[in-house]
Order: structure tokens, then C-alpha cells, then sequence
């Protein structure tokens, strides 16, 4: 018998999704970082077994979006509510928190997991207290889900929650071929690891602002041949980004190809060049180029 089915991933941001899904899957698929909104697309990723496939969905978090970029993220997530097997439903340990969504994920025949993740953050004796009132809030929102603690950082009960999810799983032949590891092509993950090392490297708006396109990925007998454009929304942006005597630009450089090289387990040469595309963020036309 052969299991396969859709496991999508979904809450707040900054909770822990994309970590739990590339702990799960063993690769560093989704990028992470200590801010909120780092996830912009929906991003499977795939584990396949001889006797199951699973298919977990990362999802941008569920925010009230104010312009175009943020409504097509949400887009995401609720695109991701309609096709799923699974939900797991992620929320940090001591937030007790509500959101419209719940409304619609009430009425879902789908079965749900809430996951208390973080449970590292707080000593094993206030733990239990903070979760107890944790589970019961959870509990009295949706009384038909299993509510798991879990650490996606220290990979606490992940055992446990993979048994979970294969005996929930339906019996069906894969939906994609065994090999396949994500939906994302390898330009993908070179312009969402150049992103992640933008939220690191830079300040406040910048990497809210900033959108990357691959545009050449040449595979050279020893190395990958690459250049990226980086995309920022104004000039003074252009200037923080390159910084004095193209010194941040340089390290934002020297970052990403240790990532790069690290993801594509090859040698690359990378070339980044930064580019002006106004207020993209809130036209339709632009997201769209981008991938939206
Ligand atoms: N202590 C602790 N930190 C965690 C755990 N899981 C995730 N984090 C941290 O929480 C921050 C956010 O993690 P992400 O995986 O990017 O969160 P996300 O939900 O995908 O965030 P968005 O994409 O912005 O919605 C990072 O700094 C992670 O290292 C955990 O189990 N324990
Ligand atoms: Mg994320």
C-alpha cells in the first residue's frame, strides 16, 4: 500500500513554519530568519519513502494584508486551506492567539494539527504550566484537533509527529515523481538565499523592499556560472545597498555564494547587480514578473 497526500503549514508569522518544514524534509528549502514576513511564496517541500510521498506546503504568514504583494501572499495561505489533506497549525508556546482564518478552518472537514512550537524557549518547570493553560485554549477553539508541543529548532516530538501525519494519510500512488524534492526550480532557491542574507545584513525596510531575478544560471564544466539582479523600490535604497565603497554589497556577496555553493553542492561565480524597479510592491503587473 502506498500513502501520499498534502500536509500544509500555516499560522502567524515568525512562528517556525518554514523551520519545521525543512526539519522535516532535511533540507534547507525555506528560508529563514529572525524576522517576521520572511516567507513570500508557497514552497513545498517533498519526503518520499518507498510505502508514502508527503507533500508539506510552507506558507507565508497570516497577516492582515495592506497592499497588493501582502494580498497575494495571503492568497497563498488560503489557496493552501482549499487543497490540503493535513493542516498543521503552528503557534508559539505562551501565545494564545486568534485569527479570522480559524473561522473558515472550523468548517473544514480537514483534520488539523496545533503545534505548540518553541517549547525550548521556556524551562521544563514553567513549561508545563504554560502549556497546560495552552492546550486548553486550543483545545476549547478546535475541540476535533490534536494539539502536539513541539521545538521544529531542537526537532522535539518530530518523531512523533511524522508517525501522526503517515497514519492520517490516505492511501494514493504519488503525486510526484519519487525523485522530486520541491515544486521550485534551482533559480528559486538562488534568489530566496540572496534574500535571506539581505534580512541579515540590512536594516528596517530594505528587505521588505527588496525582490531578487536570477537571470542567468549557466552550468560551466567546473563551476555554475550566475548573475542576479537585485531589486529595490527607490535610489537611496540602490546606495544603502551597495554601501560605501560597494563594501556591503561585497559581503551580501561573499555570504550568498557560502549559501549558494553550500544549497547547490557545487562551485558557483556569482555576479549581483542592483537595479531599480519603483513601488513594485503595489503593482500587479510587477508582481507578476516576479513570480506572484
Ligand atoms: N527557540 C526556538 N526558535 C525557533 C524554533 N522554531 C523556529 N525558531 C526561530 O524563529 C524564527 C522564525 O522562524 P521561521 O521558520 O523563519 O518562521 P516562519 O513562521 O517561517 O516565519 P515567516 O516566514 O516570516 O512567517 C527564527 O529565528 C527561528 O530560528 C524553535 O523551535 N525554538
Ligand atoms: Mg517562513
Amino acid at each position: 500500500m502506498h500513502k501520499s497526500g498534502f500536509v500544509n503549514i500555516i499560522g502567524f508569522p515568525n512562528t517556525g513554519k518554514s523551520t519545521l518544514m525543512n526539519s522535516l524534509v532535511g533540507e534547507r528549502l525555506s528560508i529563514i530568519t529572525y524576522k517576521p514576513q520572511t516567507t513570500r511564496h508557497r514552497i513545498l517541500g517533498i519526503i518520499n519513502e518507498s510505502n508514502f510521498q508527503i507533500i508539506f506546503s510552507d506558507t507565508p504568514g497570516i497577516i492582515n494584508p495592506l497592499y497588493p504583494m501582502q494580498k497575494i501572499m495571503m492568497q497563498y495561505v488560503e489557496k493552501s486551506l482549499e487543497d490540503a489533506d493535513i493542516i498543521l497549525l503552528i503557534t508559539e508556546i505562551g501565545k494564545l492567539e486568534y485569527l479570522p482564518i480559524f473561522n473558515e478552518l472550523k468548517k473544514k472537514n480537514v483534520p488539523i494539527i496545533i503545534l505548540i512550537n518553541k517549547i525550548d524557549k521556556i524551562g521544563i518547570k514553567c513549561r508545563e504550566n504554560i502549556l497546560y493553560h495552552g492546550i486548553d485554549y486550543w483545545h476549547k477553539l478546535f475541540p476535533n484537533s490534536e494539539i502536539l508541543p513541539i521545538s521544529a529548532l531542537k526537532k522535539t516530538n518530530q518523531d512523533l509527529l511524522m508517525n501522526k501525519i503517515i497514519a492520517l494519510l490516505s492511501e494514493h500512488p504519488p503525486y510526484y515523481p519519487k525523485e522530486f524534492l520541491s515544486n521550485r526550480s534551482k533559480r528559486f532557491f538562488v534568489n530566496e538565499i540572496i534574500r535571506e542574507k539581505i534580512f541579515f545584513l540590512y536594516k528596517k525596510e530594505i528587505p521588505y523592499s527588496v525582490e531578487i531575478n536570477t537571470v542567468l544560471f549557466k552550468k560551466e564544466k567546473t563551476f555554475i556560472d550566475i548573475l542576479s539582479y537585485i531589486y529595490v523600490e527607490r535610489s537611496s535604497q540602490k546606495g544603502i545597498l551597495i554601501g560605501n565603497r560597494g563594501e556591503t554589497l561585497k559581503k551580501l556577496k561573499f555570504f550568498s555564494i557560502r549559501s549558494i555553493e553550500s544549497f547547490l553542492r557545487k562551485k558557483i561565480k556569482l555576479k549581483l547587480h542592483v537595479k531599480i524597479c519603483p513601488n513594485w510592491r503595489y503593482d500587479y503587473k510587477k508582481l507578476k514578473f516576479f513570480g506572484y
